[in-house]
């Protein structure tokens, strides 16, 4: 197949996954079209197969605020007669389904591209929700003629608040490339954060107010009055300043380092011993998976679709949302206890290879794909869906 992906290509779960996909894909014969305004984060420099069209917005004095969306559009356009697209695979609803949708209705009867929109987040659960965006959102969703979600979670949520129909939307969870968070393939850079016998707890993330990042300082600083610890953070964004002022208020800035963006996230998780991700709202909560995948225990809120992909004394543990006190003891218990530990990291690999590795749901976009171009992209009627309901 030709496929075009667009995505956005910086920091973030939903660019992760896509340009994970295209790479994917790629390998298994499919070529793959990035359309964006940078070139992915995650896209080697070069790889057979694979192609990327750089979006540039109009610069004119009269464009206050720039087009991207149009010029998106326009792009997707002739990528589509050029490459002979067979679909259009946008990640993140906007503003990408409404391009494609523009792309899709200036090439008329010239040939049917099909496009599949996949939902990652707060597409669907804030900024779709915004007034100003609800309509057109919705609107887009429904005019693609594929919907994906990542978690049974973000479906439900769809269903509820966009009214769209549940079995026009297929779940394909995210998942991980088994061998490139293999903790054994990496050198451990642990001595270079903390003394030997220290655990070293990470949190990574773009440090969003949904990320609660002060709720991770206060985790660790109890975590840490009973194992001696430090904790590092992976990533940046607007609630850093939050994380320092707490680290401070809480007299454990020595404790706490920061290691900004950095794009070898597997390297990194292959030298932690816990993840912490007390988010407010994850509609699967990539990071954990990745985490599992490197072997790393994870404790987390029971938000969202997190349940459906950290699996409770299992894998690691899960609270309500803002109970540090609980996250916190579980966190002690799995650290302070060697054979916890190491059920748990045994456990997270396997069933992050298991269940997410590319090998079992890089096929279940293949399918759909062939369902959608042959216009059969709606699923089974599921009836225990209209009863809706959070994890
Ligand atoms: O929707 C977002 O907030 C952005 C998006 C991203 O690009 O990181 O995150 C969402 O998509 C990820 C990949 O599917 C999920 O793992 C994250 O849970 C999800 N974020 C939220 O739901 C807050």
């Amino acid at each position: 197949m030709k496929i075009g992906i667009t995505c956005y290509p910086t920091y973030g779960g939903s660019g992760a996954i896509a340009t994970e996909l295209g790479i994917e894909l790629a390998q298994r014969g499919h070529e793959i079209h990035f359309i964006s305004y940078a070139q992915p984060f995650r896209l080697p420099h070069f790889m057979e197969r694979v192609y990327f069209h750089e979006v540039e917005t109009t610069r004119y004095p009269l464009f206050e605020h720039n087009n991207y969306s149009l010029s998106l559009a326009a792009m997707m356009h002739e990528v589509a007669i050029r490459a002979k697209l067979d679909l259009l695979h946008v990640h993140y609803a906007i503003p990408h389904a409404t391009s494609a949708w523009i792309a899709r209705e200036m090439l008329g009867d010239r040939y049917p591209l099909k496009i599949v929109t996949t939902l990652h987040g707060t597409d669907i659960t804030l900024v779709g929700q915004e007034r100003s965006y609800f309509d057109i959102t919705r609107f887009s969703i429904q005019k693609s003629d594929g919907i994906t979600a990542v978690s049974d979670y973000l479906k439900r949520e769809t269903v509820d608040r966009f009214d769209v129909r549940a079995d026009s939307i297929e779940v394909i969870h995210n998942f991980v490339e088994p061998r490139l968070y293999d903790r054994s393939a990496y050198k451990c850079h642990k001595d270079a954060f903390l003394p030997p016998g220290e655990m070293l707890v990470m949190h990574v993330s773009n440090f969003r107010p949904v990320k609660r990042i002060a709720d991770v300082v206060r985790i660790f600083a109890r975590i840490h009055k009973q194992v001696p610890s430090k904790l590092v953070f992976v990533g940046d964004g607007p609630e850093r300043p939050v994380a320092t002022a707490e680290a401070d208020a809480l007299g454990i800035t020595d404790r706490v380092i920061f290691l900004g963006k950095q794009d070898s996230v597997a390297e990194l998780l292959a030298c932690a011993d816990l993840l912490l991700l007390p988010s407010a709202s994850e509609s699967f909560g990539l990071v954990a998976l990745e985490a599992m995948a490197a072997g790393v225990p994870v404790v987390a809120t029971r938000a969202g679709g997190i349940p459906e992909v950290v699996e409770e004394d299992v894998t690691g543990h899960m609270g309500d949302v803002g109970d540090v006190e609980t996250m916190a003891d579980a966190a002690v218990s799995i650290l302070a206890d060697d054979r916890t530990w190491v059920r748990m990291s045994n456990a997270a690999r396997q069933i992050a290879v298991e269940r997410f590795g590319a090998d079992v749901i890089v096929p279940q976009y293949e399918r759909y794909y062939e369902r959608v171009i042959a216009g059969d992209a709606s699923a089974p009627a599921e009836p225990q869906l209209a009863a809706g309901g959070d994890d």
